[in-house]
């Protein structure tokens, strides 16, 4: 395992696939990619945030705020206040290390266009999919990160097992970036894992000194690509600005299936005692969709839904608008095949899990789903 982070100045959508995704391997990418934002044009000054500027567009939105020297469960205490109540206090005082965290700040003020995603990061099923079958119009995976020295984010694995991507707007970031494989050396007898890599109980968490990881500072203007399965835990040096997305393509749709798999296995195994009861497998999808943010209907569904568009666009290439803001040019025939491919091949694995055959509405729709697929790819091919 390389001990530094790679870095690039300039890259091609299929250098990108080829040396970072298909590998699952991190990368930083250099500023250039961001030079033209609107973010790091307007709300930054001699490199500190621009106030004046981010509270006139968002002032009374309401924002989650963590407090980072709270731990809460596997998080930090998190109140709710106005942005402008939560840049007063920043500014008035910095050492309550207050940070606005998960900020769908796009929906906040729609109409601000602070940024566009890098060509090769913006690939991306999650958020065309919330675009545009998701019924709250809340849910999206675009976020704001805004705080100062010190505050930061504790050890944890992105959502759904998803690939996240974040960038600088101004000040800096210290990551600490675990290659998968190594949950044993993090986690406790019972299941509970670290909450600070740079503080924590050794008598807890005897392993922990053999974690591999890889350490790295990223810079204003940066971008980190976190690849999925790689924990992380970031910190915050100076005023520090960031805007980042949660992501999924075909090349990480095992790794998301995976993770809803042994989710539900754990839920599963939580509610073993009532496994008898009637209604007992619906049950265990409302747990998981508690616990996990998702369950099985609604991963189906999702897959259906970019299938969908793929399929259409085998038959129309041009006639898939909703496809043209993700991406405007780089799904070749070849990459549309891939992707159905890929999706197809998940659905086969899906096709001989336990809940799917236990959920016969789900077992009809992945048979249905998997016969269209087919079809296409034939025709295509
Ligand atoms: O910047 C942070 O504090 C956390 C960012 C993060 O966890 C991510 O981008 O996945
Ligand atoms: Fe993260």
């Amino acid at each position: 395992m390389e001990d530094k982070i790679e870095r690039r100045e300039s890259i091609d959508i299929d250098e990108f696939v080829r040396d970072f995704l298909e590998p699952n391997v991190p990368v930083v990418l250099g500023p250039a990619f961001t030079e033209n934002w609107t973010a790091r044009n307007e709300w930054v000054t001699d490199g500190r945030p621009n106030f004046s500027r981010i509270i006139e567009l968002y002032h009374d939105t309401i924002v989650q705020v963590a407090e980072c020297d709270t731990a809460f469960f596997t998080d930090q205490k998190r109140v709710e206040m106005k942005f402008s109540e939560f840049v007063h206090q920043w500014q008035e005082n910095p050492q309550s290390h207050l940070y606005c965290k998960d900020w769908h700040f796009t929906k906040s003020n729609p109409e601000f266009c602070a940024y566009t995603p890098l060509p090769c990061l913006s690939d991306d099923w999650i958020n065309l999919y919330c675009d545009n079958e998701v019924s709250s119009s809340d849910d999206d995976y675009r976020f704001c990160y805004m705080g100062g020295d010190g505050t930061w984010t504790p050890f944890h694995e992105d959502v759904f097992r998803s690939y996240s991507w974040s960038a600088n707007i101004c000040g800096e970031k210290r990551w600490t970036l675990v290659p998968p494989g190594q949950n044993s050396l993090f986690t406790d007898s019972l299941g509970g894992w670290v909450h600070n890599l740079d503080d924590y109980d050794e008598q807890r968490f005897p392993q922990l000194r053999f974690l591999k990881r890889l350490e790295f500072v990223q810079r204003a203007g940066e971008t980190v690509f976190v690849p999925s399965g790689w924990w992380h835990q970031v910190r915050n040096v100076g005023d520090t600005i960031s805007i980042n997305h949660n992501w999924a393509n075909e090349f990480n749709l095992h790794f998301l299936y995976a993770r809803l798999a042994s989710d539900m296995a754990a839920v599963r195994h939580a509610l073993r005692d009532v496994a008898d009861m009637d209604g007992f497998e619906e049950q265990v999808q409302l747990v998981l969709r508690a616990d996990s943010g998702t369950d099985y209907r609604n991963f189906i569904r999702f897959l259906k839904y970019i299938a969908g568009l793929y399929m259409r666009k085998i038959g129309e290439p041009e006639g898939c608008p909703e496809l043209l803001q993700f991406d405007p040019y780089f799904r070749t025939a070849f990459s549309v095949r891939r992707a159905l491919e890929r999706i197809d091949s998940v659905l086969g694995i899906l096709e001989r899990d336990e809940a799917v055959l236990k959920l016969n509405d789900i077992e009809s729709d992945v048979a249905k789903l998997r016969l269209q697929i087919g079809s296409h790819l034939c025709r295509s091919g």
